[in-house]
């Protein structure tokens, strides 16, 4: 019998919670930072040494993994943990964010989303019922419902008719995912920054019962004052035994007021996707390794670091091996960008435990504020 996907609270510090997620495949010490492994793999990293990091669970992308290699092959193949060899807890989105951002004559109906790939033009379809499919071929240990994310600018009733769809649609994933043990299905609130709105589709989620909660429709550009706004007031619409996800976010100042105001989980690509272009995060803030202040520097990257990018290379070596298009390049600095978002997840763990979370987030801010030297 497979362990059944529970979620407890250990301790709250205001609204943030410390917590434990439980899975069939292991436990995720929330609050949760996921890393992004869109087309199974976190790019640039081994499995091992993106667990290494400290992630407790990798987030998977329906859209991606649709179309190439496809759910039906990687199924075949033994489910997406074998595959890409990581056999912790995987995330799965649902694709409709992926969808209205990278693929072209989208046809969104009640129905669902047709589509062409933004790989070979191919036609496809995604609906409810067919993202549940893909994501149980998957093996997906958490299910996200399929939503859609409305574009900005978008008006009221714009915003207003996007949330109801996905509230509908939210009712026929929760159908069609049916009864898995072991596996979690988490529903998607929308309803941008409208405080009505957002109570209303929480009223929607909750009266249709999930195993998680997350916060979509953020993040796309409202800014990080909007943003907060909401998350003032959002993660309280929500039950207080369930995890709470906050979708695609974020910079680590926006991690940290975001489990300020109660969320359990988040993922980005910014820690990864930085890491490929010559930006680290630091204690410090941001550090752009391209800048030719580095070029005779050999101290490393954070002289408190732990991490391989800064235990055994200087500035100086990861600004040449940046110049010259290495491939250790964007492996050393996307694993420094993980192991500083792990480190700040613990971080915040660790104070949340001891009731000393205003204290971390001052400290936070205090180091910040010095920059890097
Ligand atoms: N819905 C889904 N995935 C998402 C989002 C959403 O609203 C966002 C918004 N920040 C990121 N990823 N399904
Ligand atoms: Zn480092």
């Amino acid at each position: 019998m497979a362990q059944r996907f529970g979620f407890s609270v250990a301790a709250t510090d205001g609204k943030a919670r410390k917590g434990v997620i439980s899975t069939s495949r292991g436990e995720i010490r929330t609050p949760a930072f996921m890393p992004v492994g869109t087309a199974a793999t976190v790019k640039a990293m081994l499995p091992e040494s993106v667990r290494a990091t400290g992630a407790d669970i990798l987030l998977g992308n329906t859209y991606h993994l649709m179309l190439r290699p496809t759910a039906e092959r990687i199924a075949r193949l033994g489910g997406l943990h074998r595959f890409m060899n990581w056999e912790r807890p995987i995330l799965t989105d649902s694709g409709g964010f992926q969808v209205m951002s990278l693929a072209s004559l989208r046809k969104l109906t009640e129905e669902g989303v047709r589509f062409s790939s933004h790989i070979d033009g191919s036609k496809h379809m995604l609906s409810p019922e067919r993202s549940m499919e893909i994501q149980k071929l998957l093996g997906s240990d958490i299910v996200m419902c399929f939503d859609e994310c409305p574009a900005l600018p978008a008006t009221d009733a714009e915003v207003a008719k996007s949330m109801a769809l996905s509230m509908r649609w939210a009712q026929r994933s929760r159908d069609a995912f049916g009864d898995r043990p072991g596996h979690a299905l988490f529903g998607i609130m929308q309803g941008g920054v409208t405080r009505d709105l957002r109570e209303e589709s929480a009223r929607a989620l909750t009266g249709i019962g999930f195993d998680g909660y997350a916060v979509g429709g953020l993040a796309v550009g409202e800014g990080q004052e909007a943003m907060f706004g909401v998350l003032d007031y959002a993660p309280g619409f929500l039950p207080e035994d369930k995890p709470r996800y906050l979708m695609g976010v974020g910079k680590p100042d926006d991690i940290v007021g975001a489990v300020q105001r109660g969320i359990d989980m988040m993922d980005c690509v910014l820690p990864s996707r930085s890491g490929r272009t010559g930006q680290a995060w630091t204690r410090r803030g941001q550090v752009n390794i391209k800048n030719a202040r580095h070029m005779d520097d050999p101290r490393p990257l954070d002289e408190d670091c732990t991490c391989p990018a800064c235990r055994n290379y200087s500035r100086a070596y990861l600004h040449h091996v940046f110049k010259a298009q290495e491939m250790i390049s964007g492996m050393l600095l996307t694993w420094h960008n993980l192991h500083y978002y792990q480190e700040l997840m613990q971080g915040l763990r660790d104070a949340i435990g001891a009731g000393g979370l205003p204290a971390f987030v001052a400290a936070f801010h205090a180091q910040r504020a010095e920059g890097d030297i």
